[in-house]
């Protein structure tokens, strides 16, 4: 059965592949399931039928046959068990991958997060000049930590994972900061992450669409 995602009709990031529906498309591609994708505006977003999807009214969201999932780390994580590819089969190697999808999510996230709100809607605010290095520093705290553990190493753990996905996924938010390039490690990692042919075509996926909605 081909799944459905959501996705925004016009993304505000201009298809440079930074809302979330970009990760599941990539694991998508990734494990070569084909899917289509359900384009939504923002009010569209609010409306009950997509409430009954998402609690939240976002995106992204999964449909497949009677199952409805939302939360870009859940959907990943479904993509990743039911289809070989993206977690190992080795029982141990399988949890620290999904570790490593959980530190995305949980420990990386939120700060990067932090400073990309901070950066769009805090600038006017008096404080905005204060609070700017403190949340700066807490990005750059884990990335310093990350940047020490993938060391040279390739991926986090071994080949290629959903673990790798979701991080990497996280860091490329940072990539117009500037932080990332003060860690040449991190940096290559996100780039080896971008070269991959299925995050290329699920790139190239969301870019059709911010230039199709460009055009109307
Ligand atoms: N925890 C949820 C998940 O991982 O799925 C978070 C989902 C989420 O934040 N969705 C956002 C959304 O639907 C889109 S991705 N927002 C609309 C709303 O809440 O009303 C976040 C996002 C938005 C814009 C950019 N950008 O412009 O660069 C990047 C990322």
């Amino acid at each position: 059965m081909t799944p459905t995602i959501t996705a925004f009709e016009r993304s505000p990031d201009s298809g440079k592949g930074l809302a979330r529906d970009m990760r599941v498309r990539w694991a998508l591609e990734e494990v070569g399931q084909p899917y289509d994708v359900r384009l939504l505006s923002f009010k569209a977003m609010k409306e009950p039928a997509h409430l009954a999807l998402h609690p939240f009214g976002q995106i992204p969201t999964y449909e497949e046959g009677d199952l409805a999932l939302f939360e870009s780390g859940a959907i990943v994580f479904h993509i990743a068990e039911r289809h070989a590819g993206l977690l190992p089969d080795d029982v141990n190697a399988r949890a620290r991958a999904i570790t490593w999808m959980f530190a995305a999510l949980s420990t990386m996230e939120p700060p990067v997060i932090d400073l990309a709100f901070a950066r769009l809607l805090e600038r006017d605010e008096a404080w905005y000049e204060q609070r700017l290095p403190v949340v700066e520093e807490r990005v750059r705290k884990r990335l310093s930590e990350l940047s020490g553990r993938l060391g040279d190493a390739e991926w986090l753990d071994g080949p290629f994972s959903a673990g790798d996905l979701m991080m990497a996924s996280v860091l490329l938010r940072l990539k117009a900061s500037g932080l990332l390039d003060q860690y040449p490690n991190l940096s290559a990692y996100v780039a080896r992450g971008e070269a991959r042919p299925a995050y290329r075509r699920a790139f190239e996926a969301q870019l059709a669409v911010f230039t199709a909605a460009s055009r109307t």
